[in-house]
C-alpha cells in the first residue's frame, strides 16, 4: 500500500470540464494512515466528503476484472482492433464514443472478476469496520466505459438513490490506471456544506420529481455562487475513493484515445433501510425519469423553484 508517488499530480491545473477549461486541483487527500481508526475516518468524512484510500484492492484482482471487461467490449467492438487489449483503446469507428455507457449492464456487472471486486472482503471489510455493523452493497452496479469525449453531469448522488438509508457511501473504482487526461472523478470540496443546496435539491428525488438530475451545467457557476472547488487525482487499478451522498461531483472529459473503464457502487449498514430500486436479481432502477414519455422540469425551473 505505497501512499508515495512520483507521479503525483500537484497544484492548479486548467482542465477540460464540461464545456469549459476549468483550474482544478490535483491535491485530494489520501486516508491510508487512519484506514483502521474508524472514528477517524468518520471525522473525516464528515469534514471532507470523502476518503482517498490508495491500494485498497489487490491489483491484480482489478487487472483481472478489467482484462474480462475489456474482452467484452472488443466483442462489441469497442476496442481498437490490433492495439494491446489492456491498454484499453477506442474503437474510433465505434458509434457511441461519448456515452458513459454499459452502466449496469449484466454481462459486464456479473462477470465473477467484477463481483470478485465491488463485492470482495477489502471493500466490504472496509465498510463492517467504517459503518461498525455488517455492511451491503446495493444489487445494481455503476459500470462505465467511457469513451474520448465523454464526461459525467455535476451532481449529489442523494436525488438518484435516497429512498433508503442516508448513512449511504458511494464509492468509485478505477479498473486500470485512470490518468488526468482520462477524465477521472472530480469533486467540488465544500459542497457537503451547501444548507441550501442540501435542503433543496438534496431533498429530490429523479423518480418522483422528474427533475434533470444534475445540479449544474457550469462548474465556475457553482464555486462562484457557492464556494468550494474542484478537486481530483490519478488513480492507479487498486485504488478507491469512497464518498458521501451530498458531496457535489462530475467527471472531466477524456481527452485521451483510451477507455475509461470505472465502477461506481454504493454501500451501508445491511440493517438499514435500503432504496428498493437498486436491490433483487433485476432492480428495478429509475421506473419514472427518463423513461419514454417523461416530461421533465428544466433545470432553470428547478432551480428557480429552489431558491438556488
Ligand atoms: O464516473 C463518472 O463519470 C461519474 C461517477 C459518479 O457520478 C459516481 O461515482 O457517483
Ligand atoms: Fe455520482
Amino acid at each position: 500500500m505505497s501512499s508515495n508517488r512520483l507521479d503525483k499530480p500537484q497544484g492548479k491545473l486548467k482542465m477540460p470540464f464540461l464545456h469549459q477549461e476549468v483550474e482544478v486541483s490535483t491535491d485530494l487527500r489520501e486516508s491510508n494512515d487512519i484506514l483502521d481508526d474508524p472514528d477517524a475516518l468518520k471525522e473525516r468524512i464528515a469534514a471532507d466528503g470523502y476518503l482517498l484510500i490508495r491500494g485498497l484492492h489487490d491489483k491484480e484482482a482489478v487487472l483481472t476484472a478489467r482484462q474480462q471487461i475489456l474482452e467484452k467490449l472488443t466483442t462489441k467492438g469497442m476496442v481498437a482492433p490490433e492495439t494491446p487489449l489492456m491498454d484499453g483503446i477506442f474503437n474510433p469507428e465505434y458509434p457511441e464514443p461519448t456515452s458513459t455507457g454499459s452502466m449496469g449492464n449484466k454481462a459486464l456487472t456479473q462477470l465473477p472478476a467484477f463481483k470478485a471486486v465491488v463485492e470482495g472482503a477489502p471493500v466490504m471489510d472496509f465498510f463492517k469496520r467504517f459503518l461498525g455493523g455488517e455492511a451491503r452493497t446495493f444489487d445494481f452496479k455503476w459500470l462505465r466505459t467511457a469513451g474520448p469525449g465523454s464526461g459525467s453531469p455535476i451532481h449529489y448522488d442523494i436525488v438518484f438513490m435516497g429512498r433508503g438509508t442516508q448513512n449511504l457511501y458511494s464509492c468509485w473504482t478505477p479498473f486500470g490506471d485512470v490518468s488526468l487526461d482520462m477524465g477521472p472523478i472530480v469533486f467540488c470540496l465544500g459542497s457537503n456544506r451547501f444548507e441550501k443546496v442540501r435542503a433543496t435539491y438534496g431533498k429530490s428525488d429523479v423518480d418522483r420529481d422528474m427533475i434533470e438530475g444534475h445540479f449544474s451545467d457550469d462548474p465556475l457557476e457553482i464555486v462562484a455562487k457557492f464556494g468550494g472547488h474542484w478537486a481530483t487525482t490519478t488513480f492507479s487499478a487498486g485504488d478507491v475513493i469512497i464518498f458521501s451522498m451530498f458531496l457535489m461531483h462530475a467527471s472531466l472529459v477524456n481527452t485521451s484515445n483510451k477507455i475509461r473503464i470505472t465502477a461506481d457502487t454504493r454501500y451501508q449498514l445491511a440493517s438499514e433501510p435500503i432504496d428498493e430500486r437498486w436491490i433483487g436479481e433485476k432492480p428495478k432502477g429509475h421506473y419514472a425519469w427518463k423513461q419514454e414519455d417523461a416530461e421533465i422540469e428544466s433545470l432553470e425551473t428547478s432551480r428557480q423553484r429552489w431558491g438556488v
